[in-house]
C-alpha cells in the first residue's frame, strides 16, 4: 500500500524560503497566464498545455534540488523551467520560437533543455523520457556523484511500456531519481478510471520494489516533504521512489481544448482548492506574510512578466541556416 504521510509531521523550511516558494507560485501562474493571453493573440508557434492549477507540484518538487540535480519536465511542467533557474525571459523567447530561447528558435518548449541548469530536453512520446531519466541516474551511479534526477509524468504515461522499463531499471539498479506522478485525472480526454484499474499510480512502485507515496499535488508543503525525502533517500544511496501528487488541470488538455468531458461543478470543486491562496493564508496565519511583503512581491511579478515579454518580443527569429547549428555534441 501506498505511504499517506500525515499533514502534523510535514518538514516546514524556514520563513524565507517559505517566502520565496510563493513567489515561485505566483511567478508560475502569472507566467502561464500571459501565455494563454498570448495562445489566443496567435502569439505562441507550438501548443500551450498549461498546468494552471499544479503549480505546488512543480515548485514544490524542484525548489531546493541542486544546480547539478537534473530535472526531466514534461509538457505541463513549464514552471520547473522558472523553479530550476531559467529567466522568465529566455523560457519566453523559447515559446515564441525565438533565438534568445533555450533551442534558439528551433522549437517550442516541449523539446527544450538546458545542461549547465540540469534540465533535460524531453521527446514527444509519452513515457519515454523515463527510461531516459534513469539513464541520467545510471550516469550518475557510475560516476560516483551525489546528484539526483527527478523525473515528472503524468498518469496517463504511466500506462505506457516505457514508464515500467523505466521504473523498472531504476528499482534494479537502485538509482539516484525520483518519479514525480502528476495525477490530474484526465489524460487528455480519458478519465483515469478509463485509465487503470488500481486507484492510485503509487501502487505501481511495489511491483519494481521500492516505495510509493501519494500526496496532496495541491498542497505545496505536503509535495515539498514527499519529494525532499524522497530526494534524500536517493542521495544516501537509498534508491528510486514514485510520488504521486493528485491534483486537477484547470485548462483543458491545451489551450484549444474546451474540455467538454468534465463537467463545470467538478472544475469549479476544484479551483477551490487553489494551491495558491491556500498557501498563502498559510503564510498569513503563520505571521510570515504582511498585506506590505505580499503587494511587494505582486508588484515584482508583474514587472518580471512584463519585461519577459518585451524581451521575448525583442528577440529575432534565427535565419535559416541556423537550424543546422548545435544538432550534434561537440
Ligand atoms: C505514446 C504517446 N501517445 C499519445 C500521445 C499524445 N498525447 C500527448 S499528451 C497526452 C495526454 C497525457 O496525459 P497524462 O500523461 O496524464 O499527462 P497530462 O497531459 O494529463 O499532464 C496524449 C494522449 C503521446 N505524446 N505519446
Amino acid at each position: 500500500m501506498p505511504e499517506r504521510r500525515d499533514k502534523r509531521r510535514l518538514a516546514v523550511p524556514p520563513d524565507d524560503q517559505l517566502l520565496e516558494m510563493l513567489y515561485y507560485l505566483k511567478l508560475v501562474r502569472a507566467f502561464e497566464e500571459r501565455l494563454s493571453r498570448w495562445a489566443r493573440q496567435g502569439k505562441v508557434l507550438g501548443g500551450i498545455f498549461s498546468g494552471i492549477g499544479q503549480e505546488a507540484i512543480v515548485v514544490g518538487a524542484c525548489y531546493g534540488l541542486r544546480r547539478e540535480d537534473f530535472i526531466c519536465p514534461l509538457h505541463r511542467d513549464l514552471g520547473a523551467f522558472l523553479v530550476k533557474g531559467v529567466p522568465p525571459g529566455r523560457l519566453m523567447a523559447q515559446i515564441a520560437g525565438k533565438r534568445d530561447g533555450l533551442s534558439k528558435g528551433k522549437d517550442s518548449y516541449l523539446h527544450s533543455g538546458d545542461n549547465a541548469l540540469g534540465i533535460f530536453g524531453n521527446t514527444s512520446m509519452l513515457g519515454a523520457n523515463l527510461p531516459v531519466a534513469a539513464g541520467i541516474a545510471y550516469t550518475f551511479l557510475l560516476e560516483e556523484v551525489d546528484h539526483v534526477v527527478v523525473a515528472f509524468f503524468g498518469e496517463g504515461a504511466s500506462s505506457t511500456g516505457d514508464f515500467h522499463e523505466g521504473l523498472n531499471f531504476a528499482g534494479i539498479h537502485r538509482l539516484p531519481i525520483v518519479f514525480v506522478c502528476e495525477n490530474n485525472l484526465y489524460a487528455y480526454s480519458v478519465p483515469v478510471e478509463k485509465q487503470m484499474a488500481v486507484a492510485d499510480v503509487a501502487d505501481r512502485a511495489a511491483a519494481y520494489g521500492f516505495p510509493g507515496v501519494v500526496c496532496n499535488g495541491n498542497d505545496l508543503l505536503a509535495v515539498h516533504d514527499a519529494v525532499g525525502r524522497a530526494v534524500a533517500r536517493a542521495r544516501a544511496g537509498e534508491g528510486p521512489t514514485l510520488v504521486e501528487c493528485k491534483t486537477y488541470r484547470w485548462h483543458g488538455h491545451s489551450e484549444h481544448d474546451k474540455a467538454f468531458y468534465r463537467t463545470e461543478e467538478e472544475l469549479l470543486q476544484w479551483k477551490s482548492r487553489d494551491p495558491i491562496p491556500v498557501f498563502q493564508r498559510y503564510l498569513q496565519d503563520k505571521k510570515v506574510l504582511t498585506e506590505q511583503t505580499l503587494a511587494g512581491l505582486e508588484q515584482r511579478i508583474a514587472k518580471e512578466i512584463e519585461e519577459a515579454e518585451a524581451f521575448a518580443e525583442q528577440s529575432p527569429f534565427p535565419e535559416g541556416p541556423e537550424a543546422l547549428e548545435d544538432l550534434y555534441a561537440p
